[in-house]
């Protein structure tokens, strides 16, 4: 890792987004595919993902009889490959509006989804060993400020040191609720034998199907958690690995996700990127015969982070009394120390003599962090200021992002017959006796069991199932999370307990509803601040929409309603498929009480609608002086 500041750097990958990438942002393409495909049924629906391109081998081409990063290369040879872009749909769509800039189309998934998406490609693109600290930074800086406009993001990056760049970027990401995948290859895309094909098709597929909310990596079928591979092989095309934790996911003939096994925020807080990471961090191997000069330089300063790769289990030379000294010396200088085992699997214990004399001399045990991951949150929690040593001490030994096992946290009763007098019923009724029915029972009701519970507000209920091993994330049969549940029927505390443990707000159940568009619906307006707090934000609902929806609120006179929309924020000079606004039908309706609302927080009382009326001409049409003494206090 570079011991140079952090700085933004203009020349690297640091270009914004480039225009072409607006139209598919725009709102009224959801509109547009739906009137399009044929195919399309009511059950059809599409993901927006943002491809970046850093470069690796996967945009690479023999030049000189060597692999050599390409510019503007990668676009072209996915726009070659029917299996990656969908020419005809996207001409399609094309054809709708010619304005519309590039957008990449995956065939036809199953579930009938669409997968859409844009490609940034990175001025100069790279290969990974020349990945910088800068390079981190700029691909925080782009997900941020793109967050609101995809369902999730697919980062092309080199093999050679991805697993640094996704261990950085897990840190980097607080409060994620969307996926961040990254993924590569070993073989150009361009090339007969591309492994870059099915990589880049896995990484888009998980991306757009599923809420993962984790910065992982996939690659050859498998997607990891990004702060626990490794680079394990350079010739074959399972280069990762991931020994501590088994894959989150595997694509195999069905595609099987671990849901028990991913990490979420559990916070209350939206997601934010935090870029400034402490450059003074490194990596010491211990060998046998290392010289004390060699331990005691790598400690000096400016250094303030060491990983501290060492024997089996944790283990040091206790004899070595020099060596015990200078890492001391070290720990009561300030310097972290984070003890990471040499072996590629296992954890850090204190079961030997060896092991807790280097603890005694101040090395932090780091569980089963692997070294990517340990550079990369030394970085992070030494690069966040104000942290007194004891915070720092407490955060190392912290599961941040899913990068240690923490074991009491995990320690959940697992469902027996004991445990709940209703699976028990069940369990007794179908004539079940061996535990592992007994697990599919309750596997297959808990989610159903949660969802009653949230929809009920029993809180108590809820924090049962949990502790017997339920996963508040799962759905029932409508798709809907105990999240959605408690959303619509406001119950606050509920919705604080889910999010604080992790249920994501960006779910949608077969309608398509988020738990955010519930508490809209259903005018519960501390639940929308705390969801919007969070990070809510309407993701397939199109302007036309929330302005059909808006006008609808204004013809029942519904004030309650258009105050949870200002809640979460919609514009109101938005206007529906007519072009009018809410204003229009609140004037033509004469809903007083609406037109006041409408205008104090900005409605247009000269929009025009499809037929050039606007909401003041409507007025004086109608001679309403009421309303137009309104318009006139208002200006
Ligand atoms: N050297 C390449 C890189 O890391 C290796 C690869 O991508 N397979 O960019």
């Amino acid at each position: 890792m570079s011991c140079r500041p952090i700085r933004r750097c203009s020349s690297d990958i640091s270009m914004k987004l480039n225009p072409s990438l607006q139209p598919l942002l725009d709102p009224k393409l959801s509109d547009k595919l739906r009137k399009i495909s044929s195919q399309d049924s009511v059950e059809s629906s599409e993901s927006r993902i943002l491809v970046m391109f850093t470069g690796g081998t996967l945009g690479m081409a023999r030049v000189d009889g060597v692999y050599t990063p390409q510019k503007d290369y990668f676009s072209q040879a996915v726009r070659r490959n029917p299996n990656l872009h969908d020419k005809e749909y996207a001409n399609k769509l094309k054809e709708y509006d010619e304005a519309l800039g590039e957008t990449f189309v995956l065939p036809l998934c199953s579930h009938n989804r669409r997968i859409l998406y844009c490609i940034f490609e990175y001025p100069e693109p790279k290969d990974s060993c020349n990945i910088s600290i800068e390079d981190w930074r700029t691909l925080a800086e782009d997900i941020k400020e793109n967050y609101e406009k995809f369902d999730g993001f697919v980062i092309i990056h080199g093999t050679d040191t991805m697993a640094y760049t996704s261990s950085a970027l897990s840190f980097m990401c607080e409060n994620l609720g969307k996926p961040v995948i990254f993924t590569g290859s070993q073989v150009p895309l361009e090339e007969i034998r591309s492994d870059g094909r099915e990589n880049l098709l896995g990484a888009l597929y998980l991306a757009g199907h599923y809420v993962i909310p984790e910065v992982s990596l996939f690659f050859d079928k498998k997607l990891f958690r990004g702060n626990r591979v490794t680079k394990l092989v350079n010739n074959q095309f399972d280069a990762f690995d991931s020994p501590n934790l088994d894959p989150l996911a595997r694509m195999e003939v069905d595609v099987i996700v671990d849901w028990d096994s991913i990490f979420r925020s559990k916070s209350t807080e939206k997601f934010t990127v935090h870029t400034h990471l402490n450059c003074n961090v490194g990596l010491l191997r211990l060998f046998p015969g290392i010289t004390v000069q060699t331990v005691r330089s790598f400690l000096q300063h400016p250094m303030q982070g060491v990983v501290l790769q060492t024997y089996g289990a944790g283990n040091g030379p206790s004899d070595r009394k020099d060596l015990m000294t200078e890492f001391k010396e070290a720990a009561d200088r300030g310097v972290l120390i984070l003890n990471c085992t040499q072996c590629i699997k296992g954890v850090v214990s204190n079961s030997y003599e060896t092991g807790k004399a280097l603890m005694d001399a101040g090395v932090i045990p780091g569980a089963d962090i692997n070294p990517e991951a340990a550079l990369a949150k030394l970085g992070y929690v030494l690069g966040k200021p104000g942290l007194t040593r004891q915070q720092q001490l407490e955060m190392l030994q912290s599961n941040l992002r899913g990068e240690i096992r923490v074991f009491a946290e995990e320690e959940v009763k697992k469902f027996s017959l004991e445990d709940s007098k209703f699976i028990q019923a069940i369990v007794q009724t179908l004539n079940i006796s061996n535990s592992r029915e007994v697990k599919s029972v309750s596997t297959a009701l808990l989610p159903l069991l949660m969802c009653a519970s949230a929809k009920n507000g029993d809180l108590n209920s809820l924090k049962y199932y949990k502790s017997m091993g339920g996963n508040l994330s799962l759905c029932d049969y409508d798709q809907r999370s105990p999240l959605h549940l408690a959303a619509a029927e406001g119950h606050i505390d509920v919705v604080r307990y889910l999010l604080e443990n992790g249920t994501s707000i960006y779910d949608r159940d077969r309608y398509g509803n988020t738990p955010f568009m519930e508490s809209i619906r259903c005018r519960h307006f501390e639940v929308i601040k705390l969801i919007k707090k969070t990070g809510g934000h309407f993701i397939r609902e199109t302007t036309k929409e929330l302005a059909s929806l808006l006008c609808s609120a204004v013809e029942l006179g519904d004030v309650a309603g258009l105050e949870a929309f200002a809640l979460a924020e919609v514009d109101f000079k938005c206007s529906d498929y007519t072009g009018r606004t809410a204003l229009h039908v609140a004037v033509t309706l004469k809903k007083i009480e609406c037109i006041e609302y409408l205008i104090e927080r900005g409605a247009d009382i000269k929009a025009k609608d499809g037929n050039g009326h606007s909401p003041l001409s409507l007025a004086v049409a109608a001679d309403n002086k009421q309303i137009l003494e309104l318009f006139e206090a208002y200006q």
